[in-house]
């Protein structure tokens, strides 16, 4: 009978990578994985119960909030604060952050970042959505009130970062800087299973994933990256596949299993681009380079920008490392003449 290793029995086998190990941070994926859980069985009945649909409640982005961006909200914040191991959380859904300061959580170590539920507006069509958190020690003292500096390290310094993908089969990924490895919900024992020991992203693909809709408003250098995939070349096995689902986790997960690159960059209706770097970009930055794959704003690291707010945007590049290599080559080139 194949052993299983549930993601409870790897954290606590692989604690040894944190020099600091006190368990804290077993703990906090933990309560991360019980969250997971919780949005998992209420993302799965979507539809079933009243649930669904739009809450005519807008977030700090302007975007309307949907019932079960706030139920996921709701839970992941719960747990985090249950873990004691966390002392804040910026999440997408609250303009303000989040702090943890009665109980265990004054002795927290940890910051959390985090979508709670990203791409919900595919949920009513049943398309795969995710949550994506990034986890960061903390920088003010313990004990001491969290700051705003603990939300605005750069990516770089992230201790941990993960998605979790709710699509035909439920999965966590997620990495502490030594690889990354994914585990799929067995429901009938209600675990995350590891599925999908050390990922690595593919150094080449053939799949590109970018909202064509926006074609007239992207810089020169992505319009003719993005002939430069249609264009017939056997010998670059070009033209490239087409895949776009609207869903960053989902959009990331398939090109980091099948290679390939994903694209939003900066638009007229979204100058700095659409992604938000503190939750969004550098979570998954940071899996993408564990994996062997890049990312960049179309210049520079994803890792390396120094935040200046916790909601601000970002143009986001991330993908197999000849493809960025050669985007980068197309905007280097038209950007300059
Ligand atoms: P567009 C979802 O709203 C999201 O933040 C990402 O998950 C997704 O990749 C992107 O926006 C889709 O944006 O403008 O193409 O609909």
């Amino acid at each position: 009978m194949t052993k299983v290793t549930t993601l409870n029995q790897f954290i606590i086998e692989r604690q040894s990578e944190f020099p600091e190990a006190t368990g804290g941070f077993s703990r906090l994926l933990h309560h991360i994985g019980i969250a997971a859980k919780k949005v998992n069985r209420e993302v799965n009945k979507a539809g079933l119960v009243d649930i669904l649909g739009r809450t005519g409640v807008e977030n700090v982005q302007g975007e309307e909030q949907q019932k079960l961006d706030l139920y996921a909200n709701e839970t992941f914040l719960d747990e985090l604060r249950a873990s004691g191991e966390c002392c804040g959380v910026a999440s997408e859904e609250n303009e303000e952050v989040v702090l943890f300061e009665e109980g265990l959580a004054q002795g927290a170590r940890y910051v959390v970042c985090m979508d709670p539920l990203d791409g919900s507006s595919n949920i009513d069509v049943n398309v795969s959505v995710g949550t994506i958190f990034a986890i960061y020690r903390r920088l003010s003292p313990v004990g001491e009130r969290v700051g705003q500096g603990d939300f605005l390290q750069p990516g770089r310094a992230l201790a941990a970062a993960g998605y979790v993908i709710y699509g035909s089969s439920t999965m966590l990924v997620y990495s502490s800087g030594n690889g990354v490895n994914g585990f799929t919900l067995d429901p009938s024992i209600g675990e995350f299973c590891l599925s999908h020991p050390d990922i690595r992203f593919p150094q080449r693909g053939r799949i590109y994933s970018i909202n064509e809709g926006n074609y007239e408003r992207f810089p020169i250098g992505v319009k003719k990256y993005i002939k430069y995939c249609q264009e017939k070349d056997a010998r670059t096995e070009r033209p490239y596949t087409s895949r776009y689902i609207g869903s960053l986790v989902a959009d990331i997960h398939r090109n980091m299993l099948k290679g390939g690159i994903y694209i939003y960059p900066e638009t007229e209706s979204h100058p700095r681009g659409k992604l938000r770097l503190q939750y969004e970009c550098n979570p998954m930055a940071f899996i993408v380079e564990q994996a062997g794959g890049r990312a960049t704003d179309g210049e520079r690291r994803i890792l390396d920008l120094e935040p200046e707010d916790v909601h601000q945007r970002t143009p986001f590049y991330a993908g197999s490392e000849a493809m960025m290599e050669k985007v980068t080559d197309f905007l280097r080139f038209f950007d300059s003449i």
